[in-house]
Formats: C-alpha cells, sequence, structure tokens
C-alpha cells in the first residue's frame, strides 16, 4: 500500500528528477526476502560495530529485516538490507576465528553470557545460507546532484522509507533531505549508503513508502522563498502545499473540504 502518493505526479507537479538508479549501492531488482520472523542470524551490533552478535527476525519488510539482539530489549530494534553485508548465517563468525559477544547492554551478567548463548540457540531455527544474498558493490564516486529525488530510510524512524531530495553534498557524502518536514529529519550520509533507494524501490519491494509531510519551509521574510536551502513542496515556482501567498493571514483547521495534495492518486 504506497498511501496514495504518486512519484510520477510528484516529479512533474515539483519538477524534479529522480535520481538515477547507477547512483545507489542498491541491487537494480531487489532481492528477494525470504526470511521468517523467529529466525536467527548474526549481525553487526548497530552499537557496537565490532562485536558480533545473535539477532532475531522480530519482523519483514519488502528486502528489510527487523532485527533484535538476542539478549537486548526490544527497545533497540534496527533493520538491515537481506543483502546487507552487516548480516551473515549463524556459524559464519566462528568460522572466521572469531566468538559471538553479548550485545551492548546485555540484559544479565556477562558471565551468564556462554550459558545464554547456548540456551538461545539451542533448537533455533537458523536462517540458511541461501536466503543471505552478496552485497552489491559500490558506484565508483559520488554522482548525486542537488535536487535530485530519492527513497531514503528516517533514520529517526527507521521503519519508514520517505519522499527525499538531495540537499547538498559534501566529498562522498551527501544530505538526505525529507520533504516536508522541514529539515527535522535530515542527515548527511555517504553517497554509498544502504539507507537511500532510487525513486521506485518501495513499488517494487512493496515497502510501505510514506507520503511527504505537510510542513513548508517558511520564507525568512515575506518575500519569495529563495534562499534554496529547502527543499519540500514549498520550493515549487508554484506553492502548492500549505497557505498560498494570498490566504497567509487565514487561521489554520478552518477549512471545511480536505484539500488533497495534487500528486496524490
Ligand atoms: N510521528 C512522527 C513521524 C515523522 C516521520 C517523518 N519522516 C521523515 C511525526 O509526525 O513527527
Amino acid at each position: 500500500y504506497q498511501g496514495h502518493f504518486s512519484w510520477e505526479k510528484y516529479l512533474k507537479e515539483t519538477g524534479s528528477n529522480a535520481a538515477p538508479a547507477s547512483c545507489f549501492r542498491q541491487s537494480l531488482t531487489p532481492p528477494v526476502n525470504e526470511f521468517k520472523a523467529g529466525m536467527k542470524l548474526e549481525a553487526q551490533d548497530p552499537r557496537n560495530t565490532t562485536s558480533t552478535c545473535i539477532a532475531t527476525v522480530v519482523g519483514l519488510t519488502g528486502s528489510r529485516l527487523r532485527l533484535r539482539l538476542d539478549g537486548s530489549d526490544n527497545k533497540n530494534d534496527f533493520w538491515r538490507l537481506v543483502d546487507s553485508s552487516e548480516i551473515q548465517p549463524i556459524g559464519n563468525c566462528e568460522k572466521n576465528g572469531g566468538m559471538l559477544q553479548p550485545p551492548l547492554g546485555f540484559r544479565l551478567n556477562a558471565s551468564s553470557w556462554p550459558m545464554f548463548l547456548l540456551k538461545t540457540l539451542n533448537g533455533a531455527e537458523m536462517a540458511p545460507s541461501r536466503i543471505f544474498h552478496k552485497e552489491p558493490p559500490a558506484p565508483e564516486q559520488n554522482s548525486f546532484q542537488v535536487g535530485m529525488k530519492l527513497e531514503a530510510v528516517d533514520r529517526k524512524n527507521p521503519h519508514f522509507i520517505c519522499p527525499a531530495t538531495v540537499g547538498a553534498l559534501r566529498g562522498v557524502e551527501v544530505l538526505v533531505t525529507f520533504d516536508g518536514w522541514r529539515g527535522a529529519f535530515d542527515y548527511y550520509c555517504r553517497y554509498d549508503s544502504r539507507d537511500i533507494f532510487p525513486v521506485g524501490w518501495c513499488t517494487l519491494t512493496g515497502d510501505n513508502l510514506q507520503p511527504p509531510g505537510s510542513k513548508v519551509v517558511l520564507p525568512k521574510s515575506l518575500g519569495t522563498p529563495t534562499d534554496g536551502s529547502g527543499e519540500s513542496p514549498a520550493m515549487n515556482p508554484t506553492p502548492t502545499v500549505g497557505r498560498p501567498p494570498g490566504q497567509r493571514g487565514r487561521k489554520p483547521g478552518r477549512r471545511k473540504t480536505k484539500v488533497m495534495a495534487p500528486w496524490s492518486q
């Protein structure tokens, strides 16, 4: 369910272009997700990336897994693509001479880790290695351009993938700005981050792409918004979201009929 958002209409309406798929470290056809809830695997601890832990699949969305580290709480779930190099089949760590570690914030005494590990793996359903996919190679360089549209993980709400715009470039980094959110969720990431996807990704994976927010980047003065720092529908040559210039004095919430965004289907 795509929340009625149509990229085709939105790109037209905002006069913008999608970043080409070749800009991204993503496979052209999203990897199939054959994982099941309850399966166990090895994962790098996101809060302590040098340690490999046991994780359980607690949810699935498109090509991504919602993971929870065994021995951790339910407040630190994280999401990984099925072709992430940060997840491996159980046995991989030991095969490479490593040792499985308790997660940061292990809820028991550290001394009980070996027994906990035995118990958590006993009779567990281990994700078979054939359902892990190889991570795609990184593009050779950062070929994003300011203004290009993409789909990006909202890192404050990582279960969400949202429409976004490249707001700036900084060497190998890109500023991901979320359309209609006034900068509150923006972040810099490397151009080859696994958290950014080409336009159309969610349609291919069946992920639920969030619609753009309705918050408008307000101009500093009452003049025209020309500083170019904003993205979002407010940057349209003809503002289509929020209150048009002629209605600036109007109190919000008085509208009787719901106005549909022009990019709604
Ligand atoms: N509940 C949150 C969700 C915001 C999601 C924004 N994604 C770019 C809020 O409304 O603040």
